[in-house]
This record gives structure tokens, C-alpha cells and sequence, in this order.
């Protein structure tokens, strides 16, 4: 079985799926859908603040950087970014879904022709190789992707990038805690894209793995839990019902779920305590006018001299 087959077995058994298994190029692009609904807030809102502090960015940063991009998608912020710097050296987006980054890097390279770009197809959170920095290497994470994690992964993945990150710094976006009706519209927005997205995670699995899951047996359901401060998107059975891949088979009652998401939200002083546990200096953050969302400027701690 490939690591999709076998998480995905595991995962049904445990009623629980990894998130990063939406993004192949259907995923990909059913999530730069939502990025465009109405509810779905946090991209524009995100754009915006990235747009009205790009000069404070480009001070931060300084000259001759490497922005090292996590889960870089269609690299839209990047720009913004990059924009704003003065002379960056080199940019390296790391992103999961080998086909989406090169057509994406491709695109970057033909736009910014005296940066050097980097595609570095892999998982982030796994075993990757990273080529030696061209400048001050500067992190990039935003669309509050780290909600995606549960804090504790949340917080040994940010010691990672701390490590990785030496000498540099990170540029980091978060949600932030809010009305939950706001939250609930955000996730279960009119047009259904989120719905497709998530639904997305079965119909890979028969189109990759000769899965049979009947698509339309089985409905999204997000809601926002206050108690853990996150929303949570599950698969629901409508009936009673079996599905099998690869010579193996599953039972679903109707009703059972699969937890499929996890999107923790955080309040400005939750995350930054939370950045500090994982090895950072929480130098600075920018909200919007609205506290909707949040951006974070963080230094590895051990690097003291760096602004
Ligand atoms: C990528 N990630 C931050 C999105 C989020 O909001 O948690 C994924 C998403 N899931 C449903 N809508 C968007």
C-alpha cells in the first residue's frame, strides 16, 4: 500500500484523516476556489494586511533574502512579499502537491526573472532536504495553516522551522478567535466548495486507489467547538454502508464520522505564548481592524541579534 492507502486505511478505522490528504490537484484547486467565497474570510483578509504592511515587511526582512514558502499554493501573498523587498536573492516554496508547485514556481520564475526559484516538492513536516540558504533565510507560513495542526503538533513543527530558520526569522498568519456564527459560515459557505473539498478526500481515494466510496452517501459537516477553539469538518455517513480499497473492506453505520479537519483559531496572546514554548521571540504582530486574523513576526530565540 502507498502512504496514502495505508493512512487513509488507519485513518478509517480511527474515524480520523490527516488534512494533508486534500491536496492533490482537484484539492488544490477546490481550495483556491473557497479562498474566493464571500465567507471564507481569512484570504483577503490576509491579502489585505500583507498589502498595507509590506513596507514594514520589507524593513524586517532587509535585502539579498531567501523566502522559504510552507505549503506554497497558487503564491498569490508571496508576491505581495517579494514586492516589497528589496533585491530578494532567492525563493524556495515547499509544498506537498509536486504538479500545483511547478506550475505555480514556474509562473513566480517567469514573473521575477533576477530571483532564483526553488521548488521543493515534499512534506514539511517530514523528512525534507533543504538546499543551502542563498541570503537570510526568512520563513513564510501564512493562510493560519498551522491551524491545521493540533497545538502540540503546531508547536513541534514551529521548533522545527525555529531550527531551520536561524539567523532569519518568520513571517507567520493565524486566525484568530471570533463570533462562531462567522466561523460557521466561513467553513459552510452557500456554493458548496468547502463541501466539495472535503468530499474531495473520498473521491481521490477511487481515483487513486480504486476506493468505491459512493460520493453521494455521505454529507460535509463543519462546525465550530468553542471549548477547543477550532472547527472541525467530518464526513458523515447518511446510511449504513461498506466501502473497500485495495482487498480491504470498511462499515459505516449511518451517522458514524470521519473527522477529516482540524482549523484551531488562536487569540494574539495564545499564539504567541505558544511561539515562544516552540523557540521563538514573538517580536511583533499586525491584526486588521475587524480582529479577524493575524500576522507574526517571530525570531529563532537562540538568534538574538537579528530584528
Ligand atoms: C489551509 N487551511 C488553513 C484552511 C483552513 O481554513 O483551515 C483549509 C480549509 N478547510 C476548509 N476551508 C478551508
Amino acid at each position: 500500500m502507498t502512504g496514502f492507502a495505508e493512512e487513509l486505511a488507519a485513518g478509517l478505522r480511527a474515524r480520523s484523516v490527516s488534512p494533508k490528504w486534500f491536496y492533490d490537484a482537484e484539492g488544490s484547486t477546490l481550495f483556491e476556489a473557497i479562498c474566493e467565497q464571500p465567507e471564507y474570510y481569512p484570504t483577503r483578509t490576509e491579502l489585505a494586511l500583507l498589502d498595507r504592511h509590506a513596507p514594514a515587511f520589507g524593513a524586517l526582512i532587509g535585502p539579498g533574502a531567501e523566502i522559504l514558502e510552507f505549503g506554497a499554493g497558487a503564491s498569490r501573498k508571496v508576491r505581495l512579499l517579494l514586492d516589497a523587498l528589496s533585491a530578494p536573492r532567492a525563493f524556495v516554496p515547499v509544498d506537498i502537491s509536486g504538479e500545483h508547485l511547478a506550475a505555480s514556481a514556474a509562473a513566480l520564475a517567469r514573473d521575477y526573472p533576477s530571483l532564483a526559484v526553488r521548488p521543493l516538492a515534499g512534506d514539511f513536516t517530514g523528512d525534507l532536504a533543504l538546499p543551502a540558504p542563498a541570503g537570510r533565510r526568512v520563513g513564510f507560513f501564512p493562510g493560519s495553516s498551522i491551524g491545521n495542526f493540533e497545538p502540540a503538533e503546531a508547536e513541534r513543527l514551529l521548533r522545527r522551522f525555529a531550527g531551520w530558520l536561524h539567523g532569519g526569522a518568520l513571517l507567520i498568519g493565524v486566525d484568530l478567535v471570533k463570533e462562531p456564527s462567522l466561523l460557521h459560515a466561513a467553513y459552510n459557505d452557500a456554493r458548496g466548495i468547502t463541501a466539495a473539498f472535503n468530499l474531495n478526500l473520498f473521491a481521490r481515494a477511487n481515483r487513486e486507489l480504486g476506493a468505491d466510496f459512493d460520493l453521494t452517501a455521505w454529507s460535509h459537516s463543519a462546525f465550530y467547538n468553542p471549548p477547543l477553539r477550532r472547527i472541525e469538518m467530518h464526513l458523515v455517513s447518511r446510511r449504513r454502508q461498506q466501502v473497500s480499497f485495495q482487498g480491504v473492506r470498511f462499515d459505516f453505520e449511518e451517522g458514524d464520522s470521519v473527522h477529516t479537519e482540524s482549523s484551531y483559531k488562536y487569540t494574539v496572546d495564545g499564539f504567541q505564548a505558544l511561539a515562544r514554548r516552540a523557540g521563538f521571540d514573538a517580536r511583533q504582530a499586525w491584526v486588521d481592524a475587524e480582529r479577524r486574523f493575524s500576522l507574526h513576526w517571530l525570531v529563532p530565540t537562540a538568534n538574538k541579534e537579528a530584528t
